[in-house]
């Protein structure tokens, strides 16, 4: 058959959506037809102003001129171009950019073109590196409970969202989970909460279980996202780091949204002073123009895995679309407009007034816990008739009034582009409180 246009308008039967009760959405569907700045507008033209960035992404604001003007030249240019023993001057430009702005010595970048790619090739650096320093033996990962690590097999079985794994069989064998540490004493915690360092320590109880000589690598969000926003409790990732160190585990971050300015630093490598082996990053890294994603590596690593002959492929991994040029040329945009707008910066001088709006809405009703952590935010709202319930009736209220959230179980995520004003960021808090009060 050949492609026709005669498919009938408004049927919304063929795409299935990710993520979605398909169903339900397409009873009552939330259509976006335009963005720009920090709103979206409707097809039928109604106002939305962004709450989250799209899904934590667009950090630099909608519709940015400067990123269009690249991918445009760069699709004038050349429209793509293979990075299998070959290459294009972009992606080793993008490379020694992000190179030069990462702490520490995080001073190689692997493309890909998401966030559930980077996790997957991250584990797969991590065994790499192992098995070339003779330590082939370590082939078993921790994760966390909670975390989100993506929807690959590998991202699901280091990941802790049990919706995300139940359904899935057998995924990565050899993984172990640390605790997540959400701590009911540190309900309505400003920034980093005080109590739970020590659940670090677990690591080393599953090391004394298995052994370091079996274990390749430990991964955690630094402050993790997904599942309401849970910054690390002071002293958390310092610990990780110091029994990472001493067992020889390889450390990865996953910052796929924490990267590039989420918590008023580049990265929250930065921001608690903890440099991994190993980050994952995508969403922001191209401002969610072009798909892309990347794992920064350190130079031990990525020296590690340069020991064969020169000859040898070093890694054997990789994708069609690994610092696919139009990802390239958007994502060196994108650091154009962080660098000459300050946007990181920017961030950190908005987030104690972030901070005071949300926790303003502490004593409405059903709020049991607020968290928050540079310009980003999680509401837990008690649940009501079934789990998750209250959470999609705010997601959907909210919607109505003209506010884009997250909904996770019945905590609400939000996390304003990094451009927001302040009296934008007052409009998003006088209508989360509506809408709490409205779905009580
Ligand atoms: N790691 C982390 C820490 C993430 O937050 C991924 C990996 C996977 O990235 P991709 O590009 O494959 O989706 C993510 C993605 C939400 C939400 O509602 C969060 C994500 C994606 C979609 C929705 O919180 N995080
Ligand atoms: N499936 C088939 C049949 C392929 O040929 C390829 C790539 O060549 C892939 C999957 C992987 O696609 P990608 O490199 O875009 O991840």
């Amino acid at each position: 058959m050949t492609p026709s246009n005669t498919a009938p308008a408004n049927n919304l039967d063929a795409f299935f959506m990710p993520f979605t009760a398909n169903r339900q959405f397409k009873k009552n569907p939330r259509m976006l037809a335009k963005a720009k700045g920090v709103h979206y507008w409707t097809p039928e033209g109604r106002k939305i102003i962004d709450g989250t960035a799209g899904l934590w992404c667009v950090n630099a604001g909608h519709g940015r001129e400067e990123i269009k003007a690249a991918i445009a030249k760069q699709l004038d240019e050349m429209d793509y171009a293979p990075s299998f023993q070959m290459g294009h001057p972009k992606a080793f430009e993008l490379a020694a950019r992000h190179a030069a702005l990462l702490p520490g010595d995080l001073n190689h970048a692997f493309y890909c073109n998401s966030g559930s790619e980077a996790v997957d090739s991250a584990l797969k650096i991590a065994l790499a590196f192992q098995r070339a320093r003779g330590q082939g033996t370590r082939t078993r990962f921790v994760g966390r409970e909670r975390g989100y690590h993506g929807v690959g097999f590998g991202g699901i079985s280091v990941g802790g969202m049990v919706n995300n794994r139940k359904w899935f069989g057998a995924m990565l064998p050899g993984v172990d989970h640390l605790p997540h540490t959400h701590l009911p004493q540190n309900a309505f915690a400003k920034g980093q909460p005080e109590h739970g360092a020590e659940l670090a320590d677990e690591l080393e109880r599953i090391v004394g279980l298995h052994d370091a000589s079996n274990i390749a690598a430990v991964i955690v969000e630094p402050c993790a996202g997904s599942t309401g926003y849970l910054p690390p409790p002071k002293g958390y990732l310092q610990r990780l780091r110091q029994i990472c160190d001493k067992h020889g585990i390889l450390l990865i971050f996953d910052e796929v949204i924490t990267g590039f300015g989420r918590l008023g630093t580049g990265f929250a490598a930065e921001k608690f002073g903890v440099i991994p082996d190993l980050m994952t990053v995508a969403k922001g890294i191209s401002n969610a123009t072009v798909p892309m994603g990347g794992v920064f590596v350190r130079k031990h690593v990525f020296d590690g895995l340069m020991n064969g002959p020169e000859n040898a492929i070093d890694l054997f991994h990789g994708y069609t679309y690994s610092a696919h040029p139009l990802a390239c040329a958007a994502a060196s945009a994108v650091l154009d407009i962080y660098r000459d707008e300050n946007l990181f910066e920017r961030a950190a001088e908005l987030s104690p007034y972030w901070e005071q709006g949300v926790h303003s809405l502490k004593g409405l009703p059903n709020v049991t816990d607020i968290r928050n952590l540079g310009l980003a935010a999680g509401i837990d709202l008690a649940p009501s008739s079934a789990p998750g319930a209250r959470g999609y009736d705010a997601f959907v209220k909210a919607f109505e009034l003209g506010l884009m959230v997250r909904q996770s179980g019945d905590a609400i995520a939000m996390s304003p582009p990094l451009v927001i004003e302040k009296a934008q960021i007052d409009e998003i808090i006088d209508i989360t409180a509506k809408t709490i009060k409205a779905v009580a």
